[in-house]
């Protein structure tokens, strides 16, 4: 698989003896964080990984995506498996610039999808444990940096009607109620901090907004995210 890297500033090298600091976009199926991302094309000194959705799509041919939706039972395991895979990818990627923003992460994997299906029965019990032992085995082994988290807190009912609209057509079977339960994840995991650990600090954005708007709050996350490359 191959996720898509867009470097900008290629001249600049980081210092080598400083990591990148490290974003994580995250948010709602249909909250924007492609967008978000997006917007931070403009910038120097930011190197954007984005869009796993696309390997998770095609992998040697096969859509992992759409097996998983046609048939949860059979395919959750292993597509969550391969997401884990991508976004471990992700996290190792030595990039060349003194910020790196990534859309999503292994936690919100665990924390909200894994955690979704196997609450809702989804996945058997062992399959739960068997995931669960591999995010555990990376963290205690494999550092994974974070110093930021952008939130896009988004309505359920919003992202519903924007996936509707956007037809992506795996995704036309979501019903709200999966929407619900995945944003109480989200919310557990990083408002209220009752579910698993928060790596890093949490900027919270409205991603209600619609896109004429939601530069002005993109805009919020700009300051905190640039200083870091002085
Ligand atoms: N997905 C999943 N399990 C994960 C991650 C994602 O089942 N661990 C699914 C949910 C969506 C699709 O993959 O159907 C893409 O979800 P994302 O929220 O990662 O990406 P979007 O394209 O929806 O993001 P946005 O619209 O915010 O840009």
């Amino acid at each position: 698989f191959s996720v898509t890297v867009k470097v900008l500033n290629l001249p600049k090298m980081n210092n080598t003896s400083k990591r990148p600091f490290t974003v994580f976009v995250e948010g709602n199926i249909g909250s924007g964080k492609t967008t978000f991302l997006e917007h931070f094309c403009q910038f120097e000194d930011i190197t954007l990984l984005t869009e796993p959705v696309e390997a998770w799509r095609n992998l040697k041919g096969w859509n992992l995506l759409d097996l998983m939706y046609k048939d949860p039972a059979k395919w959750a395991m292993t597509f969550q498996s391969y997401v884990s895979l991508t976004m471990l990818d992700m996290h190792c990627k030595v990039t060349p610039t003194p910020i790196k923003l990534m859309e999503r992460s292994l936690y919100s994997a665990r924390y909200c999808f894994v955690e979704q299906i196997m609450r809702n029965g989804t996945l058997h019990p062992a399959q739960f444990a068997v995931l669960d032992e591999w995010f555990r085995f990376i963290h205690n082994h494999i550092p994974i940096e974070a110093d930021l988290i952008v939130y896009l807190k988004a309505s359920p009912a919003i992202v519903h009607e924007r996936i509707k609209q956007r037809a992506r057509s795996e995704e036309q079977c979501v019903p709200l109620s999966y929407l619900e339960s995945l944003h109480k994840l989200h919310e557990d995991w990083l408002i209220h901090k009752t579910l698993g650990e928060c790596p890093a600090p949490v900027l919270v954005l409205d991603a209600d907004l619609d896109l004429s708007e939601i530069t002005e709050e993109y805009k919020r996350s700009e300051h905190q995210i640039l200083r870091q490359a002085v």
